[in-house]
């Protein structure tokens, strides 16, 4: 582990694990386990949230604060709008799909880091100017609702087209969400960006510091050509398709102008020093179209319609300029970039003429790109909102609540020593064939991919038996666990397949030895892989540490949890089919805290023939046939918090499956919302 990634590690154990600061005892951190600020128990919290039942007055509120002058921030054009569109995107548009990270939930932008991105200047004013309606309604309004809101009436108020709101964001207390965002020792551990204006996924830019890409061009080169790839694959890491990228682009600098007044700023006299036609924020200077306050297609016709030519603007920065002098607008160089792609020009001549269909597919992408981080429609409040769309992952009405779940929980004991030619299961102490460590895989595989960052994935919808996650490398396999479960969906049809998944888990761990769990048949099944947009799997780490830290971060689990939750039976011929050397225990079928015991006192050599695989040895330096653990094991005990938790379990059974069923019920249930 590097010294950069270790600093990071620790900063976030300490930051998410207070409670278990090394002094104090045992017994004590028990008392307070269950009160810790674990993220599901956010979630269950009843919300005290009432943004609800406001929201048209609010928006009433935010009409007229567009339109009434402030002194401090005097507006353009008369009007706040494109200041408000902008502070709504650039709230919005830290989404990314790699890990969820990143959007308006949290209203992040007030804090450092994202405060001091250059992107983002002078939206400190846009909040000054809506101060006034925050304190209006206190608590009772999120930061990050009214910014987004603001950004939808301020579309609306200029003739804009929206789709409608879905509120219920709530605020953060720091910028701690935004480090693996970057700049910061987290991010760098997670994933440097050597070269700063072309960074790589996970990161959603290629810049740290802007939003997505560098309006001037990659690494400030006035090339629109060279930026068409930049923006397709930024826009892409956002989940944004080339419509939506190019809607969004264009349907956002339909409004506004952009602030460089002069060279060195602050520039202007008196009064109006930095401030008015003095605004210096990007440095590049100047208006899209000739009506900034008008909703048209302007922006469309003005790029077809002229020559443009690249100049250096007032501000010092590349922009272009109609060749024609008489029109005083500009594009960027990513502006222009629209017309260097086939793709992008085919829609830029489409919203150019046919204004239907720009209206219908800005609200959609518009509404897409604040409400993404929301997770699915049931997590919305409000009086506004619009139906569910494909990227909340709408999912069928449930049809389990009638079957009979304790037939079927026979049906499934049953199985756990079934003989089949299916797969190759796993083999008891007496040599019999045991199926159950392999049902635990499925169901934590399909429960697993859960984020807290974005309320997506979890088992609810199966999106396991579909590409890309049945093509997973640990999913290897499962679809021959679901032709094995086959013969219980064939008898009881009403049962979802999540429900079926997650409940044969559960009855496998129970059989076993684990400790009784709460059920309820509430899910139901994705229609197919297409109408579900699945997570992304998270494989670009450095090393095991960064990984474990940074997943126990994105899934929302806390050290307990996670330590629990990684002592679960680990099946022997599933750890080879992933290409491991095998498990750490050979029979799966007793569930104990033996993981725990193996850890702490074996020492463990990394195998010559796979990096990722340690083996027992005995104290005479001899190999434990048949002992294996991951690199994943192996953070457990180097890093002290967790080896911390790996003691306590391993001297306590009892203790450890209690912590163990609350784990996997919470990962089980944190997609239900
Ligand atoms: Fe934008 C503005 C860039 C996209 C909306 N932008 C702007 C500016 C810049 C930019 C630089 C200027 C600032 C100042 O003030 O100075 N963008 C950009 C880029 C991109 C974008 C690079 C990618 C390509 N936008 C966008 C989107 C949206 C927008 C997507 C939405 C939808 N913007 C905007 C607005 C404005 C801007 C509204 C104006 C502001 C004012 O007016 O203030």
């Amino acid at each position: 582990m590097t010294k950069l990634s270790q600093v990071a590690f620790f900063a976030s154990v300490i930051a998410f694990a207070c409670a278990q600061c090394p002094h104090m005892d045992a017994m004590k951190r028990r008392d307070t386990i269950r009160l810790e600020n674990s993220a599901f128990e956010s979630l269950e919290s009843p919300r005290t949230y009432k943004g609800m039942e406001i929201f048209s007055e609010v928006k009433e509120d935010i009409r007229k604060a567009l339109k009434t002058p402030r002194e401090e921030w005097p507006a353009d054009y008369g009007h706040y709008g494109g200041l408000m569109i902008r502070g709504a995107w650039h709230c919005a548009g830290t989404y990314r799909k790699s890990d969820g990270r990143g959007g308006c939930d949290g209203a992040r932008p007030r804090f450092a880091p994202e405060l001091e991105w250059e992107d983002n200047g002078n939206l400190d004013n846009s909040r000054i100017i809506l101060e006034p309606i925050k304190e209006k309604y206190g608590d009772d309004l999120s930061w990050a609702d009214l910014l987004v809101l603001t950004g939808n009436v301020a579309i609306e108020d200029m003739g804009g087209p929206v789709l409608g709101f879905c509120g219920g964001r709530m605020d953060d207390a720091d910028g701690t969400n935004s480090l693996p965002l970057g700049p910061s020792t987290i991010q760098e551990a997670i994933k440097p960006c050597p070269v700063n204006g072309k960074c790589e996924t996970p990161l959603g830019q290629t810049k740290i510091g802007l939003i997505y890409v560098n309006p001037e061009g990659v690494m400030d080169e006035p090339d629109p050509e060279k930026s068409v790839h930049a923006i397709r694959d930024s826009f892409g890491r956002m989940g944004m398709n080339d419509s939506e990228t190019v809607v969004l682009i264009g349907g956002g600098h339909t409004y506004g102008k952009a602030h460089g007044a002069c060279e060195d700023p602050p520039c202007g006299e008196g009064e109006m020093k930095g401030k008015g036609n003095n605004t210096v924020t990007s440095g590049l200077e100047g208006p899209w179209t000739t009506t900034p306050t008008q909703w048209d297609q302007e922006y469309f016709t003005n790029l077809l319609k002229y020559d443009w030519v690249k100049f250096k603007g007032p501000g010092g920065r590349y922009q272009f300029k109609p060749s024609d002098d008489s029109v005083h607008i500009q594009m960027f160089t990513t502006d222009v970039a629209l017309l260097h792609d086939e793709s992008y020009l085919a829609l830029v001549r489409k919203y150019a003429t046919d204004k239907e269909a720009l209206d219908n597919d800005f609200k959609y992408a518009w509404y897409k790109l604040v409400t993404r981080d929301m997770g699915p429609r049931e997590r919305c409040h409000g009086e506004d909102i619009p139906p569910a769309q494909p990227f909340q992952n709408p999912l069928p009405e449930p049809s389990s609540a009638t079957v009979d779940v304790p037939a079927i929980k026979g049906r499934i004991a049953k199985l756990l020593r079934a003989e089949t030619e299916i797969l190759e299961g796993d083999k008891d102490t007496e040599g019999k064939p045991y199926y159950g460590a392999l049902l635990v895989h499925l169901a934590y595989q399909c429960a697993s991919t859960f984020r807290i960052t974005d309320y997506k994935g979890g088992c609810n919808g199966a999106a396991i038996r579909f590409v890309p996650q049945k093509d997973w490398p640990e999913n290897v396999g499962m679809d021959k666990v679901l032709e094995f479960l086959g013969s219980v969906h064939a008898d009881y049809p009403d049962m979802s397949w999540a429900d079926l998944i997650v409940l044969a888990g559960e009855v496998a761990l129970v059989e076993a030895g684990g400790e009784p769990m709460d059920f309820n048949a509430v899910r139901s099944d994705a229609v197919s892989g297409e109408h579900y947009e699945s997570v992304e799997l998270r494989d670009y780490y450095v090393n095991a540490t960064v990984a474990v830290r940074d997943s126990m971060d994105v899934m929302g689990l806390t050290p307990d949890q996670f330590v629990a939750l990684m002592g679960r039976p680990r099946s022997n011929s599933q750890m080879k089919r992933i290409g491991l050397l095998g498990s750490y225990d050979t029979d799966p079928s007793h569930f104990t805290n033996e993981y725990y015991q193996l850890l702490l006192n074996s020492t463990w050599v990394q195998s010559e023939q796979n990096e990722h695989v340690y083996i027992a040895e005995d104290s005479e330096g001899v190999k434990i046939e048949g002992t294996h653990m991951t690199d994943w094991d192996m953070v457990l005990i180097n890093v002290p918090e967790l080896k911390e938790i790996v003691s306590e379990f391993a001297a306590d059974e009892k203790w450890f499956k209690e912590v163990f069923a609350e784990a996997w019920v919470a990962l089980m249930r944190a997609d239900l919302f």
